[in-house]
């Protein structure tokens, strides 16, 4: 069995920074009975510790064009492999469609121009990436509750997941990019389907045609290359179960900042 003083190494370093700096004064709580036990569900333990204190920030900070990084980086993909996604791009995604399914009463299909035409919403936020970087851009996209409006997600719908259009490598079949939040997120004013990066379109590097800004979260949370979204009751059938590529690599389900 793991030592408590394991596990707790173990969650600080999966955990995002607030559940760290909260944990980081627990020393006496590690040395009970019951921590242990508790910290083999990180999720559980992540999320009620940001529900406990209702630290999950209303409004991410938002940033002035002065501070605008000059160059925003691309991590992780940077260009989908595979035929359909590269036609796509040489099309400038004229014929790409995101697919909205899954427990909705009316799934449909949404072009990049029909995106375009529905309400939008520019904010200049910080990305912040476990692998230990930060980059403020000025996205712009639509709200996604807008979309959500369009479809009317049915009652029993929990979580919001966005399915990439890129393969992770070093599989025989292949693992494509996932990631998924709860509606109390995908219904937040600065959640967007960003089609728009510094004014400009969206670079290919950084997920075009669009990707997704989950600002109260790290980085990994902000789905490229989004082909199709699923609103489901849970995740656990979907890939490894834990709700994105990299929770099912061990990383934090929950990545408040
Ligand atoms: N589809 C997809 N989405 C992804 C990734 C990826 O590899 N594929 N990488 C994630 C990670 S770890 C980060 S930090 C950000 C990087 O966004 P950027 O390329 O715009 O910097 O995208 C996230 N979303
Ligand atoms: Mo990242």
């Amino acid at each position: 069995m793991r030592s408590a003083e394991e596990s707790k190494r173990r969650f600080l370093l999966g955990a995002g920074g607030l559940s760290a700096l909260l944990l980081a004064g627990c020393d006496r709580l590690s040395e009970t009975e019951w921590f242990p036990k508790v910290l083999r569900t990180h999720e559980t333990l992540s999320r009620s510790v940001h529900q406990l204190l209702g630290s999950r920030p209303s409004m991410a900070q938002e940033f002035t064009e002065a501070d605008v990084s000059p160059f925003f980086r691309s991590n992780g993909t940077s260009m989908p492999e595979g035929e359909e996604y590269k036609a796509l791009a040489r099309s400038g995604f004229a014929n790409w469609q995101l697919e909205v399914g899954g427990l909705v009463e009316e799934p449909t299909k949404l072009s990049l121009a029909e995106l375009r035409a529905m309400p939008r919403r520019t904010q200049i936020t910080r990305h912040d990436c476990v692998e230990g970087w930060s980059a403020i851009g000025k996205w712009t996209g639509v709200p996604l509750s807008n979309v959500l409006a369009l479809v009317k997600p049915r009652p029993k719908a929990r979580y919001v997941v966005f399915h990439c259009a890129d393969a992770m490598g070093g599989s025989l079949t292949p693992e494509y990019y996932y990631e998924s939040i709860d509606m109390d997120d995908a219904l937040h004013p600065q959640t967007i389907l960003a089609y728009g990066l510094n004014g400009n379109d969206l670079p290919i590097p950084n997920g075009a045609p669009i990707r997704l800004r989950v600002e109260r979260q790290l980085g990994y949370k902000h789905a490229k290359y989004v082909m199709r979204i699923e609103l489901v009751e849970s995740f656990a059938n979907i890939a490894g179960g834990q709700g994105g590529y990299w929770e099912d690599n061990g990383y934090q389900w929950y990545a408040g900042i």
